[in-house]
């Protein structure tokens, strides 16, 4: 109830004072989504600094114990993959407060999806990782499906919103185990690069179509829209984009994506090719943050 409550406030009023809060946003050289309404609001945004920071092309091993390999469709192997760190911070006003998976499920609310290889929930339509040739348009998808939200990281002061308080939300859960997931404002979610998941496979050993050598986007989308299937429920109506749903709810989903340009050589070398080259290859998979997955 509460969240309806709070969408209404938000589509009611939010089309009669938008030129008005806009021009005195601009003047006060304030943020837009801070003044859009009067509720408090999470923002999700996507780090491109530490996008660009942490990435690498190499050639690793993937086991076919390792979940990622069986989500992923990977014939187990040898593989060019390029691995990368994702950080959605919530610069918003508002913490992002899921609590308990096990609830969600319960609920039937659409939120969560066991994940048969982790043994755990994981949270659905978090973030879209696409490999993009800006030439041709192409997208190649990750392998990586599920989420678990929680607060790893605090906001430097130089990103918009409020300063870090006390982390909140700790704990994924697992089956019949509580969690408390979520995001503060003023804290990010951070999935690193060497976590299960965080790559797209180069080679085609994922039934993909191989990455030639070049130069590409990293895309990264947090909280996207997307449309419902088969039943499933729309939690947020996109105010801008008829027909489009979110999971979360923000002041503002025009500033979800970080784009950044990646270069995939002819040959990674040992150490492998990028800012994070010469990083160590894991020789198992850890989950979202870092639990080794039992
Ligand atoms: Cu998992």
């Amino acid at each position: 109830m509460q969240r309806k409550t709070i969408w209404a406030s938000k589509t009611l009023v939010g089309s009669l004072v938008f030129i008005s809060t806009a021009a005195i946003a601009l003047s006060l050289h304030m943020p837009l989504h801070a003044q859009s309404n009067n509720t408090p609001m999470p923002d999700l945004i996507v780090r491109g600094d530490k996008l660009a920071q942490q990435w690498v092309v190499r050639d690793e091993k993937l086991d076919a114990t390792l979940c990622s390999v069986e989500e992923g469709g990977i014939t187990p192997g040898t593989h060019r993959i390029i691995r990368f760190t994702v950080m959605t911070p919530n610069i918003g006003n508002a913490d992002i407060a899921l609590g308990d998976p096990n609830a969600h499920v319960a609920a039937n609310d659409g939120l969560y999806e066991f994940a048969t290889c982790h043994h755990h929930y994981h949270f659905r339509h978090y973030a879209l990782y696409q490999l993009i040739d800006p030439q041709t348009g192409t997208v190649w998808k990750a392998a990586k499906k599920g989420f678990c939200m929680l607060d790893t990281d605090p906001n430097p002061d130089w990103l918009d919103g409020v300063p870090p308080k006390n982390h909140e939300f700790r704990s994924c859960g697992a089956i019949g185990i509580p969690g408390n997931q979520g995001i503060s404002s003023g804290w990010a979610d951070t999935y690193r690069f060497f976590l299960g998941g965080q790559y797209f496979v180069l080679d085609g050993g994922d039934g993909q179509p191989v990455v030639p050598p070049g130069n590409y986007i990293i895309r990264i989308t947090v909280n996207p829209g997307f449309v419902p299937q088969n039943g499933e429920p729309c939690r947020y109506a996109d105010p801008n984009h008829p027909g489009v749903c979110h999971q979360l709810p923000e002041s503002n989903y025009e500033n979800n994506v970080a784009e950044v340009p990646v270069t995939i050589p002819d040959h990674p070398g040992k150490g492998g090719s990028g800012p994070a080259a010469g990083s160590i290859v894991q020789s198992d998979e850890a989950d979202e943050h870092g639990d080794k997955i039992k």
